[in-house]
């Protein structure tokens, strides 16, 4: 990351001619519990050490005059000529209109990004690049914004600007990530306790299929408006039912002849990745990681064949994972249609392992896959 930081210090320099303040902001990983944060549900994300660096600095106008170092592309535009745009140029502008909405203060700025997270791979570069820019505008024009505020902020951004009507997850395991902790999120309260991540000789493994996921591309949106759906019905049948917390898949198996086949297959999985996710974290405060990975093949089960959005590059990953008694978890991570699956495999098989899958994988699709063993890291922070 010193890499990044130095470029776009210099860049930022060089373009701007001016000394910005530079802020880190992380992807994440979650290792339980998905499509749940919607739904009031517990998920399990963590920060990476993978990220994106803002350089950032007041310009003494009413312009915003950003450059994607990765992209090598400039956005600049009025302050007050906000309005939704095409590409990445959407995650800087939903956010400067969310702090123009909320009346915060918000002058000109000058910003050089780029990082080192491979897109499309479910890691999340999008809060990564919301929540970085949200934090970086809340220091240099004293917003005043709790790190949770941040989250918040960065997810109404994603909402209406980019469109993507997503939980609350990932932009607050970038506000909120601890090094060597996952956080174990209550997505109904919004309260989380930091978990110490102890592997016992195990890595975590992400192996991307570099089939690009989009989650613009509306099915995410579908899901969520699914749920709702499934939701409303269910709330009628129990009554005394607020969120998908208050029921079984026992209930939901009940209803089924109630609500149409891809809403009940939808609710079947809500109700079940909830009491996983419930049972994963009594697991892993345990020490039981066998017993945890079980349950990470049970979650790609059901967001294959409940919840449709894996694809069959996923599907080949996570069968392939089986085939190793080295690797005690597999699953699809994120929201899906491509993009990773998240493993948990002993470290000293880790390399031989992701040779023998990525052989097999450019055997079946022609595609070299990309494997990484990643670390947990801190969320979002200036640095000094
Ligand atoms: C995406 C979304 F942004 C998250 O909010 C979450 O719903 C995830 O998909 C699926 O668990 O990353």
């Amino acid at each position: 990351m010193n890499n990044q930081v130095q470029q776009a210090k210099e860049l930022f320099e060089q373009k701007f001619g001016t000394t910005p303040k530079v802020f880190f902001s992380p992807g994440r990983i979650n290792l339980i519990g998905e499509h749940v944060d919607y739904n009031n549900g517990f998920v399990m994300p963590a920060a990476i050490d993978k990220g994106v660096v803002f350089a950032i600095a007041p310009n003494n106008t009413t312009r915003l005059r950003v450059h994607s170092i990765d992209m090598k592309e400039d956005l600049e535009l009025e302050l007050d000529q906000v309005a939704p745009k095409e590409g990445w140029a959407n995650y800087i502008l939903g956010v400067v209109d969310q702090f123009q909405k909320r009346g915060l203060p918000i002058k000109g700025f000058d910003v050089a990004f780029g990082g080192n997270l491979p897109a499309g791979a479910g890691l999340s570069s999008s809060a990564a690049v919301e929540c970085g820019l949200a934090s970086g505008l809340n220091t240099i024009f004293n917003a005043g914004l709790s790190r949770v505020d941040i989250a918040l902020l960065s997810q109404k951004a994603e909402h209406t600007f980019p469109g993507v009507k997503c939980g609350i997850m990932d932009q607050f395991a970038n506000m909120m990530g601890e090094k060597d902790h996952v956080l174990l999120l209550d997505c109904d309260t919004m309260e989380y306790k930091a978990l110490p991540l102890q592997l016992q000789g195990h890595v975590i493994m992400l192996i991307n299929t570099k089939v690009h996921h989009s989650l613009a591309s509306g099915e995410y949106n579908v899901r969520r408006q699914q749920c709702e759906t499934g939701l409303a019905i269910l709330k009628e049948i129990y009554p005394g039912t607020t969120t998908f917390r208050d029921l079984t898949p026992e209930q939901v198996q009940q209803a089924e002849g109630k609500l149409d086949k891809d809403v009940y297959r939808r609710c079947l999985f809500v109700t079940q990745e909830i009491q996983r996710t419930q049972k994963a974290a009594v697991l892993l405060q345990d020490h039981k990681l066998k017993e945890f990975g079980q349950l990470m093949f049970a979650t790609h089960e059901g967001l294959s064949k409940l919840y449709d959005v894996s694809c069959p590059e996923l599907d080949f990953l996570v069968e392939q994972a089986k085939e190793h008694p080295a690797i005690v978890g597999s699953r699809l991570m994120g929201g899906g249609f491509g993009g990773c699956t998240i493993n948990i495999v002993e470290e000293a098989q880790a390399s031989g392992i992701a040779a023998k899958i990525s052989e097999a994988y450019k055997a079946k699709f022609n595609v070299d896959a990309e494997v990484y063993i990643m670390q947990t890291g801190n969320g979002t922070y200036e640095i000094a």
